[in-house]
């Protein structure tokens, strides 16, 4: 439902410029960075939204409807690009399209997940890292931000909706930080965790009892320590915006976007396949594995095909999303 209640400072519905409107136009990038400082405030007071299930928007600050800097940025970018994920093999996605096209259940159920992240505090962080391990530990990100090796990697995005994107990310392999903790030999998996705070995440609040929170994912140990599994805390020669899963999250491009789980807090290794949000929420649709495959349907849509956030560009889609020759050997019984 949609509704609002009309106080001096809210906007009427006209002055909010809805997606479809901006995609139309097709603005420039600087014509819209330059919408943006005319929008201050306009996005975050207005209310109701068309597309957000009537949830109320919270007062936003500007930077969390654009992909521009939060706060404090710490000193690794530009990261060098990985020489191995130099280009997509098709155009970059405009940090714009990427940005306010987003998953992020614990905000909202709509695609604008930047409308609801004013409450959502990214810093301080820290990750803890447990389980069968022989050195667990905490891992503040200021020490992370020192410690490893940035790189940036250029890579496709495929969510099982069938929507994509090319987006350089900036951080590290996820086997760097595995190894840091000596996973013992028992451990086969790699669970990982999202921060569970109803009180900063409208939508997680609003659904208590009807999902299964805090979001979780999981991988094999093989899988986690393959080259592509990455960490990522940039998109975009940035730190994350918050939409995108600030500040530290997953990037497994051969999979299904679900399975790239954002904010995370915890990360445990285990012996046993640990639960995952959306195989937990709908089995039958959603597997523990998620391979990108244009061959599996999805039970209610096909698979075959992909379109480009941005300029609807549809593309075949690819098996393992292209990256066969870094994950196929590992799914051959
Ligand atoms: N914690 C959490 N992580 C999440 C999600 C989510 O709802 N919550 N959505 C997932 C889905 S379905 C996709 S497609 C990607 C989207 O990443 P993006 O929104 O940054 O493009 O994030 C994934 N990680
Ligand atoms: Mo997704």
């Amino acid at each position: 439902m949609n509704y609002f209640v009309r106080r001096p400072w809210d906007l009427p519905q006209r002055l909010v410029t809805p997606e479809d409107v901006y995609r139309q136009r097709k603005l420039h990038r600087r014509e819209f960075l330059t919408w943006l400082g005319l929008a201050t405030g306009v996005v975050g007071l207005s209310t109701g939204c068309s597309d957000s299930g009537g949830e109320k928007t919270s007062s936003q600050s500007p930077a969390t409807s654009s992909p521009e800097v939060p706060e404090s940025v710490p000193n690794i970018y530009p990261a060098a690009r990985n020489p191995n994920f130099k280009d997509y093999g098709r155009a970059e996605t405009e940090p714009e399209d990427a940005a306010r096209y987003t998953n992020f259940y614990e905000f909202s159920t709509s695609k604008s997940t930047y409308k609801f992240v004013a409450n959502f505090k990214p810093t301080p962080w820290a990750i803890e890292i447990g389980g069968l391990c022989d050195r667990p530990g905490k891992f503040d990100l200021d020490d992370l931000h020192k410690q490893m090796s940035f790189e940036e990697r250029a890579c496709r995005h495929r969510c099982v909706e069938t929507w994509a994107m090319c987006v350089p990310w900036t951080g590290f392999p996820l086997r760097d930080l595995l190894k840091r903790v000596e996973p013992k030999a028992e451990a086969k998996y790699v669970g990982f965790t999202t921060f569970d705070r109803p009180d900063e995440a409208t939508n997680m609040a609003r659904t208590q009892g009807d999902f299964p929170w805090p979001y979780t994912e999981g991988l094999t140990i093989a899988e986690a320590t393959n080259e592509l599994a990455f960490i990522a805390t940039g998109i975009y020669g940035k730190p994350l915006p918050k939409q995108h899963g600030a500040p530290i999250r997953l990037v497994l491009p051969w999979k299904y976007g679900f399975k790239s789980i954002k904010s995370i807090v915890q990360i445990t290794l285990t012996d046993k396949p640990p639960a995952t949000f959306w195989n937990t929420v709908n089995p039958a649709e959603y597997d523990f594995e998620a391979n990108v495959n244009p061959t599996i349907s999805h039970p209610r849509w096909s698979q075959r095909t992909e379109w480009m956030l941005g300029t609807r560009e549809r593309h075949d889609t690819v098996i393992y999303n292209g990256y066969g020759e870094y994950v196929a050997s590992m799914y051959k019984s």
